[in-house]
C-alpha cells in the first residue's frame, strides 16, 4: 500500500492543489514532441469583412497565437479554391448560399465565393503570429471536389498527405483550432481519428458557422468518433 504522503508526492502539485480550496488546478495537458497543433483556415475570407465571415472568428487569433507557443509542431491549413469552384452557390444556377446540392460524392452545402487561390481573401490572417509553423497545407484546390477536411477530400478517398506527414514525424496527438468548428475543424478532427491520431478540439480556439443545426451535429459526430473536447486553459503553457 502506498502511504498518503507517497500518493501526494507521486501526483505532484495537481493533487496538492485539489486539497487546497482556491488554488487553481495545474493545466492537465502538456504538449510534447509527439503533439501537433493544427490551425485550420484562419484566413481573411472567414474573418470580419470576409465573404464567408464566421461570427466572432477574429477572437480565436490571440488564443491560437498563445497556444502555438506551447507546441513545437504546428501545421496551418488554407482553404484554396479555384474560381468557379463546385462548392460556390454561384456555380449552380438558381442556387443561393447555404442551400445544398447532391453531387456525385454526396451532399454539398453551397457557399458564397470564398478563398479563391492567390487572392487576398484566401491569405492567412496577418495577425497570426506563428513563425515556427512547419507546414501550410492547402485543400479544396480541385475545381470539382471540395475538401473541408485537412486529411481527405470530400470524395472520401483522395488524401491531402497530412496524415503521412504527421506519421513520418512521429506525431500521435493532434490538437485542432480555427475556423469553422462545424465544417473544416470537425471534418478534420473526425478524419484525424480515422487516421489513428489521439484527437483534441480546443473549443474556445474555434468558432462555428452554425447553419441548419450544423454546430450541434458536428459536436455529436466528433464525440461519436472519439474526439476529445477541451478548452485552451487545459493546455499547459
Ligand atoms: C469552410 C465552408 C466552406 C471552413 C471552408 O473552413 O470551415 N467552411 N469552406
Ligand atoms: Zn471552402
Amino acid at each position: 500500500m502506498l502511504s498518503r504522503r507517497q500518493i501526494l508526492s507521486g501526483l505532484g502539485t495537481t493533487a496538492l492543489a485539489a486539497t487546497m480550496p482556491g488554488v487553481v488546478l495545474a493545466a492537465a495537458i502538456k504538449p510534447d514532441e509527439t503533439s501537433a497543433l493544427l490551425v485550420i483556415d484562419v484566413q481573411n475570407c472567414f474573418l470580419p469583412g470576409g465573404s464567408l465571415a464566421v461570427k466572432n472568428g477574429e477572437q480565436v487569433v490571440p488564443i491560437i497565437n498563445k497556444l502555438a507557443r506551447a507546441f513545437s509542431n504546428v501545421v496551418l491549413t488554407q482553404d484554396w479554391h479555384t474560381g468557379g469552384h463546385i462548392s460556390f452557390a454561384s456555380s449552380h444556377s438558381g442556387k443561393k448560399p447555404f442551400e445544398t446540392v447532391n453531387l456525385d460524392y454526396g451532399k454539398q452545402v453551397l457557399w458564397p465565393d470564398h478563398c479563391v487561390q492567390g487572392t487576398d481573401s484566401a491569405a492567412l490572417s496577418k495577425d497570426l503570429a506563428i513563425p515556427h509553423a512547419g507546414l501550410v497545407i492547402r485543400k479544396g484546390f480541385r475545381k470539382n471536389v471540395d475538401s473541408y477536411s485537412a486529411f481527405t477530400e470530400a470524395d472520401g478517398k483522395t488524401a491531402t498527405g497530412l496524415a503521412a506527414y504527421l506519421k513520418a514525424r512521429d506525431i500521435r496527438k493532434v490538437f485542432l483550432t480555427g475556423l469553422a468548428t462545424d465544417f473544416c475543424v470537425a471534418w478534420s478532427a473526425v478524419d484525424a481519428r480515422k487516421a489513428g491520431f489521439e484527437t483534441y478540439v480546443i473549443e474556445d480556439a474555434c468558432r462555428g458557422i452554425d447553419t441548419q443545426g450544423s454546430l450541434a451535429a458536428a459536436w455529436a459526430d466528433m464525440t461519436k468518433a472519439g474526439v476529445k473536447r477541451i478548452q485552451s486553459s487545459d493546455i499547459a503553457a
